[in-house]
């Protein structure tokens, strides 16, 4: 296996736990990117931090997430660092909170295009995240996704109607004039700009940013806010909510597995992958699925029509099966989470016709544990391995209807419904998580009465391997078991 190393990254030997993968990254307190990159900083109303520049592509995506209590801030600025000369880039992009509304300036050489979000309050301590796509002079502000847009969408294929009102949470215009490109070389300033340099910045109506601003990646990357080339009042972490999880009379404490979210008000411990329990120290029971089987769930909570957001641990050396199958009520509309030539796919339906997003690059069958995540925000859908990242993980939205009501009572793990053969998994899952909350997978797991097992088939507790009983080697080589499968070495594994 490869380990990244990057400067933050602490490794663990969790050879008791997860044989045989030995190692897992874990990442101190407060670095929580995949790459333990430090994901959060605070901004404390007359501050700023300097980072590399943006440099935006022909057809680019920024977005962060951000909160405050304050109605007027800046939350992100590149352009100009002085007064123009004769024949420099008037280029700038800017993000502002103006009387509780986002708004972007950008100019891409020729003058200024404003995109202002109307009634809507983001000053609500609670997390807003903001998206800015250009392609060429075109420019679209989306806020929160546009979970908050009127959707109006008929259930079944053939009688497909959608309306569609995003006038509340998205705004585009076009960039004036001939310039088709952000030229910007200048640094990128978080939550406020550096006054003490002659400019004055003219394109801005706010210079600095009270509050905290998180996840902030340009076309894919995930920029670290651990490292600012200059900074003034800014603090690791939100300062807004961090007193709840940091507060050592009441601490909550997540252990070692789990890390504390703060909350405005409160706090919820996220387990690490493999780990369950209100600490977190308990390591989530392994299923094995033997190829002819599958799990049907019934779910007595209700499942939002417009957001799926699922994670398990998958092992597996099988080419093809299906993962999670879910459907509409009537039958018409589908999403299923498939292992299809070794990569991870999503296969669905939400109204409009069959679409498909695999993620390339990396094949999950290779007989280690992987971690996949599902997380779909209306017909957009982000597929990860193993905490993604760069080339771990895909987004795209190809279709167009946003909505699945999904069937609770049909919810399938390890095969699609009605189960089949051909579809079913080989391997083992564990630690599956459907929008939040852990599904246990057998009859004798406390389940707080949120599901029932409706039926099982083929699924046994454990992710044996016996590859070395079917298989033996001739002296001096001895069987190394690398889970269901075998090779044979002249010195024992791990000696
Ligand atoms: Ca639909």
């Amino acid at each position: 296996m490869t380990l990244i190393v990057s400067f933050h990254l602490f490794c663990t030997d969790f050879s008791h736990i997860f044989p045989p993968l030995c190692y897992r990254c874990q990442c101190p307190p407060q670095l929580e990117g995949p790459d333990c990159q430090q994901t959060r900083l605070s901004f404390l109303g007359n501050g700023y931090a300097w980072f590399p520049p943006i440099r935006p592509c022909f057809d680019s995506h920024l977005s962060l997430e951000f909160m405050t209590e304050e109605d007027d801030g800046l939350l992100l600025y590149a352009g100009p660092l002085a007064t123009l000369l004769p024949g420099d880039n008037e280029d700038y992009i800017a993000i502002e909170l103006i009387g509780g509304t986002p708004s972007l300036k950008i100019n891409h050489g020729s003058g200024t295009l404003v995109l202002q979000l109307k009634n809507v309050g983001v000053n609500d301590r609670r997390w807003h995240r903001l998206d800015v796509r250009s392609n060429s002079k075109e420019v679209r502000l989306t806020l929160d996704r546009c979970f908050s847009a009127i959707v109006m969408e008929a259930e079944g294929v053939e009688s497909w109607v959608m309306t569609e009102d995003r006038s509340s949470c998205e705004i585009r215009g076009v960039t004036p004039n001939k310039d088709k490109y952000l030229n910007v070389s200048h640094v990128l300033q978080l939550g406020g700009v550096n006054e003490n340099i002659s400019y004055e910045y003219p394109q801005l109506q706010h210079k600095h940013y009270t509050g905290c601003i998180r996840n902030l990646i340009v076309d894919s990357k995930l920029y670290d806010l651990g490292s600012p080339a200059e900074s003034s009042s800014t603090l690791p972490g939100c300062s807004l909510i961090d007193n709840h999880c940091t507060d050592l009379e009441q601490l909550p404490s997540c252990g070692k597995q789990g890390s504390c979210h703060g909350e405005w008000g409160s706090f919820s411990c996220l387990c690490e992958k493999g780990f369950t329990g209100s600490h977190c120290d308990q390591v989530t029971p392994e299923f094995s699925f033997d190829g002819r089987s599958h799990i049907q769930l019934q779910l007595l909570w209700s499942l939002p029509a417009r957001q799926t957001r699922f994670q398990v641990g998958v092992r597996t050396r099988a080419l093809t099966g299906v993962i999670l199958s879910l459907l509409s009520q009537d039958q018409s509309e589908y999403l299923r989470l498939e292992v299809i030539n070794g990569l991870l796919a999503v296969f669905y339906n939400l109204g409009d016709g069959d679409y498909n997003i695999s993620l390339p690059y990396h094949r999950l069958n290779d007989g280690d544990w992987h971690e996949v995540e599902l997380d779909r925000y209306g017909r957009e859908f982000t597929l990860r391995l193993d905490g993604g990242g760069g080339r771990l993980e895909i987004t795209a939205s190809p279709g167009q209807s946003q909505e699945i009501i999904i069937d609770p009572s049909v919810v399938m793990l390890g095969n699609s419904f009605p189960s089949g053969h051909n579809r079913s998994f080989l391997g083992c899952l564990r630690d599956v998580r459907f929008n939040g909350r852990s599904i246990p997978l057998d009859h004798a797991e406390h389940s707080e009465g949120l599901q029932v097992l409706v039926a099982s088939q083929g699924v046994s507790v454990g992710c044996y391997s016996d590859a070395c009983r079917k298989h033996h080697c001739s002296p001096p080589f001895v069987c190394v078991d690398l889970w269901r499968q075998h090779d044979c070495r002249c010195c024992k594994y791990r000696e």
